[in-house]
């Protein structure tokens, strides 16, 4: 009988596929090695669901982003632990990354913390535990010892892609994710890292500025197989920069263009990346089912983005737009407000770009997030070294982010006038029904003035509908 591998996913919004369960669970030894997926998102008592599998496995892994999931993590691993002390408990994702020691630390049911990319790690990891080897050579991870003693080993650089097993979406059910999100929607990641260096992200700490992707024919091939099994009417890629090489982009749009494979996808995009792709580039990608990219702005004041260390200019984002306007691709510009020291100068560009993005095609929207110091990042160091005090144990980090929070660098003031302008713009320039069509038109007028005062409309709509956002 095969022994089990456990893997749990913590309770999040949205039902996006757990890609990095599928990645680390589908590199194992099926001869050798049952790997159980249970999703704290689909099942009502994930607990029971463990249980029944408990006995006969070798490990539990969690992926934990940092925020809520971890207070679902901790509360599912202490239980395991409360019905079995002797399971060993790995925690990895982006959170253990960042703090491979302090977990450990605080909490003393997490046996294992996983750093970086999981593959190559995880398979090192059962096996070992499975033999009841010792950990000393396993690089990427952060363990206790037989003296109580956390040791952190070497960390692992990323491997390629391609060296990996398929990803197995049978460990899933992936029909119950489809009728979750109301959508044959697959999740798929088609690469690793980012060669980028944008001062509020954590991938460059993680990855080191490093990326890793599946060729593109190797790709293809994966996804036709896909296609025919699942029938997925739409891709969504979760590749944090899925158009690192205009090349690779290209030659998969064009191998599923002739393997006639019909389905929408969606992805990221640098606005730097697409203005070095011309025109026809833009085509063969629509032509190939692209129907919405993600392109991020985060200001509209280059002298802010050229803080932020982005490495893109405000006019390759029009480019980007004028193109994808000009085909019908739809686009989301996502906003960041409320870095420390932002000027008021570099507020009104926010404003005046993501409306002047707004007004230019009803499928273009900008969302404004309000800026929190996720750790890892360059400004979190900086902010750090000037006192500013962030969580300090891993309890505390479950706290960290709460919906509808303006972050430590939004006044009331501030926060009030954004919950208004963002209600507006959307309101404004997004498709809408016709009932909505006379405040449509006062919405418009609103945003081309700068007038948000009385605004009764808004109350009116917050009243009756209720709505589901991230921080
Ligand atoms: C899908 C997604 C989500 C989904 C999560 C779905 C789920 N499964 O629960 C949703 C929409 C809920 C979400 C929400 C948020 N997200 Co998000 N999200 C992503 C995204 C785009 C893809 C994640 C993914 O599937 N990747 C593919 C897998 C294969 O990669 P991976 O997760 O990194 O896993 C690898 C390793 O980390 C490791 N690993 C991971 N888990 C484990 C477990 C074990 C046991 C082992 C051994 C290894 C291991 O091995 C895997 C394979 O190499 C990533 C960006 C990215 N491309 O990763 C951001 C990302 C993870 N999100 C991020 C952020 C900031 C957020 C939000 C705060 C956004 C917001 N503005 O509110 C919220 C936070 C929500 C919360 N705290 O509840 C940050 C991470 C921040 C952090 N410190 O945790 C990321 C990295 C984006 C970024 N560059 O800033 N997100
Ligand atoms: S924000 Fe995007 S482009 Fe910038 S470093 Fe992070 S992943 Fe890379």
């Amino acid at each position: 009988m095969r022994k089990k591998v456990i893997l749990y996913n913590p309770k999040a919004v949205f039902f996006d596929m757990p890609l990095a369960l599928l990645a680390i669970g589908s590199v194992l030894d099926f001869n050798k090695y049952e790997v159980i997926i249970v999703d704290g998102r689909l099942v009502d008592h994930p607990i029971k669901e463990i249980k029944k599998h408990l006995d006969q496995a070798i490990c539990v892994g969690m992926t934990v982003l940092t925020g809520s999931p971890i207070k679902d993590a901790l509360a599912i691993t202490n239980e395991i632990k409360n019905n079995n002390k002797e399971i060993p408990i790995i925690w990895g994702g982006w959170h253990t990354s960042l703090f491979p020691k302090q977990t450990l630390i605080d909490e003393p049911n997490v046996d294992i913390t996983v750093q970086g990319q999981g593959e190559q790690t995880f398979k090192e990891l059962v096996d070992t535990l499975d033999k009841k080897g010792d950990l000393k050579n396993i690089k990427g991870i952060c363990y206790r010892d037989t003296n109580n003693e956390i040791i952190k080993n070497a960390p692992r650089t990323i491997i390629a892609m391609d060296t990996f097993a398929d990803i197995n979406y049978e460990l899933i059910d992936v029909e119950a994710y489809f009728e979750k999100k109301g959508n044959r929607q697959l999740d798929y990641i088609s690469s690793t890292g980012c060669y980028f260096r944008c001062s509020f992200c954590a991938d460059p700490f993680v990855y080191n500025r490093k990326w890793t992707a599946i060729s593109p024919e190797v790709m293809v091939n994966k996804l036709e197989n896909l296609y025919h099994k699942y029938k997925f009417t739409d891709l969504n890629l979760q590749d944090e920069t899925y158009f690192t090489y205009r090349d690779r982009v290209i030659e998969i749009a064009e191998l599923i263009i002739k393997k006639k494979l019909k389905f929408s996808w969606a992805a990221t995009m640098r606005a730097d990346q697409g203005s070095r792709m011309s025109l026809d580039d833009f085509k063969t990608c629509a032509a190939s089912g692209l129907r919405r990219l993600l392109i991020g702005v985060e200001s509209g004041s280059q002298e802010m983005m050229d803080w932020l260390k982005k490495d893109i200019k405000i006019e390759q984002v029009y480019l980007c737009a004028e193109r994808c306007k000009q085909l019908g691709i739809s686009v989301i510009f996502p906003f960041i407000v409320g870095f420390p020291e932002e000027t008021a100068k570099s507020i009104e560009g926010t404003v005046k770009v993501a409306k002047e993005l707004n007004s230019m095609h009803p499928d273009f929207s900008t969302p404004i997030f309000y800026f929190k110091p996720y750790p890892g990042s360059k400004i979190t160091e900086d902010v750090l070294k000037k006192g500013y005090v962030l969580p300090q144990t891993t309890q505390e980090w479950s706290d960290f982010d709460y919906v509808g929070s303006s972050g430590p660098w939004v006044s009331q003031e501030k926060y009030a006038f954004f919950e208004k302008f963002k209600f507006y713009l959307k309101l404004a320039y997004t498709k809408q029904k016709i009932i909505y069509k006379p405040i449509q038109v006062l919405a418009q007028w609103r945003c081309k003035n700068n007038m948000f005062k009385f605004s009764f409309e808004k109350r009116l709509i917050d009243l009756f509908l209720t709505k589901q956002e991230l921080s």
